[in-house]
């Protein structure tokens, strides 16, 4: 096999021209005639939770169930569309292992594969485009130079380390049982103290989504709290969802017009989750705006300077807005309202589509969420969802989001050091902990009291350590003294057999009933309050 050559494409756009290391094309439809059938494509996903991934291209990775679950882990525009496609980018792998790459710079774009064809598009009009081929580390760091050029970079160079609530307690936090935590860290510093410098409170401590106050559980109030963590020496973090509306919320009863709606007056739907729909704020309205930036303003004020922002997508959900506006457009609009008012603060953005956040946050999750198990039968092969949280599902979408690194601190959501409640062999573990190593990304929420003494001291250690960092292959790292290779571990599991496929389906077709969805919630919630009383914090 030759090397591809850039000039033996065929490139139909408006206009295209030479740059380092590639091609700029101008056009809002862009088509590139491949000299060979691919035979893996790069799929970009829309959003943190969103798969990102090589995958076969005679493996088709629909139908993702339960549909009701589809908005809230991909873009909905293109959620069923059964050609190989993502946002932004794509890439297709050309037998001897080179890559043909076309991405957007700019925002409101996707790409996709037709037989020996790559097809982008704008929804807006026209754009550039950067076209590489050959290497593909050395055409995704042209293409993070390229938009670090138009869109920004983070502020922050080195991001904090972060003791998160909600991989151990999820929402059952309490004000008492957080301080226990913060005390059994040790004040920051100190000799045997865990050195996590920002405590992060995540879901459970708000009276309900759209309504950004403390709930019962939180007697004494989040400025009271925040003033404790920073008695340890330590940053207050806080867990807000401020795109997100429920139909339980003041601002739901109060603002209707603030929520995003659909060309025939509906409510645009951003998802299911917390047992409730979920509505999305129109970012290009003033009112809401103005409601954002105070609330940005009032969590500044209790005193937290990190900031976990979650479930953005709603912001840049397709719909007809207050001001005619492209979606991602308008969720920059609203990002940079929220940065302005967020100060110095560190934003971290989560649920976030990816391309429209850089430059207006600092840290970015590039991944699904972790979970206390490695993958499942039920996810992989039923219900065929790869943004389900779980240890291999966040590990392979955070390893094909890396080359974000020059642009933004990219988290690869939580390591675990702890054996106890959690079904991750020693391997796995190890496995997350070098990738966060990569990321130069730390955080947990091992809860102290769960850990063995020598847990602890591997997770002390893990914390200090900053071991040198080298990339010897396509999927291996030299991480310190030890040499991994993430491949075998983020391949794609097999396609379901017809019987299992047909399983599945009746799978989805119940977890996509409402009332069966709260009941699971309920039975989950439970569950993990049976937990957390035999295994005291
Ligand atoms: C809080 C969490 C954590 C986490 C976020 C985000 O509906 N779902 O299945 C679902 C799964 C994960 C999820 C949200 C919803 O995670 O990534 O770190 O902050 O929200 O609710």
């Amino acid at each position: 096999m030759t090397d591809i050559f850039l000039d033996q494409l065929t490139i139909s756009a408006e206009k295209s021209s030479k740059t380092k290391g590639g091609i700029l094309i101008t056009g809002s439809h862009v088509t590139i005639n491949l000299p060979h059938a691919p035979l893996r494509y790069l799929y970009s996903g829309w959003q943190s939770w969103s798969l990102t991934a090589w995958v076969n291209t005679n493996r088709p990775i629909r139908p993702m169930r339960p549909q009701n679950q589809q908005t809230r882990v991909a873009d909905p525009l293109y959620v069923n569309d059964p050609r190989p496609n993502g946002s932004w980018y794509g890439a297709v792998e050309l037998p001897g292992d080179q890559v043909i790459f076309l991405g957007a710079l700019g925002l409101e774009a996707h790409v996709a594969m037709e037989g020996k064809t790559l097809k982008a598009w704008s929804e807006t009009g026209s754009l550039e485009w950067f076209l590489g081929a050959g290497n593909e580390a050395k055409i995704l760091g042209r293409y993070a130079e390229l938009l670090g050029e138009r869109l920004g970079h983070g502020r922050v160079k080195v991001s904090p380390r972060v003791w998160c609530s909600w991989y151990s307690l999820y929402t059952e936090i309490h004000e008492q049982q957080l301080l226990k935590v913060l005390d059994d860290l040790g004040p920051f510093g100190c000799a045997q103290s865990l050195s996590f410098e920002v405590f992060q409170v995540d879901d459970g401590w708000q009276i309900g989504i759209g309504d950004w106050e403390p709930n019962a559980k939180f007697p004494s109030g989040m400025n009271r709290l925040a003033d404790h963590i920073k008695e340890t020496g330590r940053k207050a973090g806080l867990w807000l969802a401020p795109l997100l509306v429920v139909p339980s919320s003041s601002v739901y009863h109060e603002h209707l017009d603030w929520l995003l709606h659909d060309e025939n007056g509906k409510l645009v739907s951003a998802g299911f989750n917390w047992g409730e729909p979920l509505y999305a704020l129109d970012t290009t309205h003033p009112a809401a705006l103005d409601w954002l930036a105070s609330l940005m303003e009032k969590v500044r004020g209790w005193g937290y300077d990190y900031v976990k922002l979650d479930f953005l997508y709603a912001g840049a959900l397709p719909g007809k807005r207050y001001a005619d506006m492209a979606r991602e457009t308008a969720y920059r609009k609203g990002l940079k309202t929220i940065r302005a008012a967020l100060g110095e603060a560190y934003l971290l953005t989560c649920g976030a589509p990816v391309l429209p956040s850089l430059g207006l946050c600092d840290g970015l999750r590039i991944s699904t969420d972790v979970a206390g198990n490695w993958s499942s039968r039920r996810d992989d092969l039923l219900l065929m969802n790869f943004s389900i949280p779980s240890g291999r599902n966040a590990l392979r979408t955070t390893f094909n989001r890396l080359w974000l690194q020059p642009l933004v601190n990219t988290d690869p959501d939580v390591v675990f050091f702890r054996s106890r409640q959690i079904n991750l062999t020693p391997e796995q573990k190890s496995l997350l902990q070098d990738m966060a190593q990569i990321c130069i990304f730390k955080a947990s929420s091992d809860i102290p009291a769960w850990l063995t003494d020598s847990e602890r001291s591997a997770l002390r250690d893990f914390l200090e350590s900053t071991p040198e960092v080298r990339k010897t292959g396509r999927t291996a790292y030299q991480i310190g003294d030890h040499e991994v290779d993430f491949g075998p571990h983020i391949d794609m599991p097999p396609l379901p057999d017809k019987f299992t496929n047909l399983q599945g389906a009746a799978i989805g077709a119940l977890a996509n009933i409402p009332v069966l969805m709260k009941v699971f919630d309920k039975l989950g919630k439970n569950s993990l309050k049976k937990m957390l009383k035999h295994n005291p914090i």
